[in-house]
């Protein structure tokens, strides 16, 4: 079994507990076999895998130190869980948060947009090119949506749930809501931006979540990973290696 699955059926095993003082103890197993687990995953948590594109690995135009590490782990990964949902980052050519978009700005710069300031990056996952794509040995053909974000062109989207003016929704929020699942784990890339923003939108969206940190890898500009796990560990995000999920 699963710790995801072991996690759960603790679950009902808490709720098998206030059972007992109204029925004695063999309400517990009559409760547990009401409910059988699944096998394959739990229904109500799904894996969120952030941005697995070729831009982001090696080779691509902001390639993650070891991003390509995590794919055969995500591939592992994806298999305890029934419900995953992708992530893709999917901007306009000439967007807001691409440097090239300004003369005289170099990537890895700041300039001020007006829902705040905006790190300027390398041309990167434009819409329909090569580094856009999944990378190729990304292999969950049991995902359920592949979610798209950053194609506003005045509006960069480092998270699943939300654009970066903190307002615009991509509609992850009521997708996975509407199929009542409550508990997220957040693998991919880039640990410090959109792992991080994603996971801590899903606080603020109402969900449990964990990010699985051996199943990311982060760009870590001027202390943003640091950064990152610190504001996540304030917002509720708990943080655990893939050992903990893995059968
Ligand atoms: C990302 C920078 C720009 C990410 C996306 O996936 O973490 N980072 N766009
Ligand atoms: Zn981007």
């Amino acid at each position: 079994m699963s710790d995801v699955t072991r996690r759960d059926s603790l679950r009902l095993l808490a709720g098998g507990a206030a059972f007992i003082g109204l029925g004695g103890a063999t309400s517990i197993s009559q409760k547990l076999m009401a409910q059988p687990l699944d096998t394959n995953g739990n229904e109500k948590s799904a894996l969120i895998v952030v941005d697995v594109q070729n831009d982001f690995v090696p080779g691509g135009s902001l390639a993650v130190k070891g991003g390509d590490e995590v794919v055969p782990l995500i591939n592992q990964l994806s298999k305890q869980f029934k419900n995953v949902v992708i992530t893709q980052d999917w901007h306009n050519k000439g967007h807001a948060s691409f440097a090239s978009s300004y003369p005289g700005k170099k990537p890895f710069e700041t300039t001020e947009l007006y829902y705040g300031t905006q790190v300027l990056w390398p041309d990167h996952c434009v819409q329909g090119s090569k580094g856009a794509e999944l990378v190729k040995g990304l292999d969950i053909p049991h995902a359920q949506l592949i979610i798209r974000k950053g194609f506003h062109p005045n509006i960069d989207s480092y998270s699943g749930f939300f654009e970066a003016d903190r307002e615009t929704p991509t509609g992850l929020q009521n997708y996975l809501k509407e199929r009542g699942i409550t508990t997220l784990y957040v693998v991919g890339l880039a640990t410090d931006f959109c792992v991080a923003w994603t996971a801590m939108d899903g606080v603020t969206s109402g969900f449990n979540v964990t990010v699985i940190e051996d199943a990311t890898r982060a760009i870590d500009l001027n202390g943003s990973l640091a950064a990152a796990w610190k504001a996540m560990s304030e917002k509720g995000v708990s943080r655990i290696q893939s050992t903990s999920v893995l059968a």
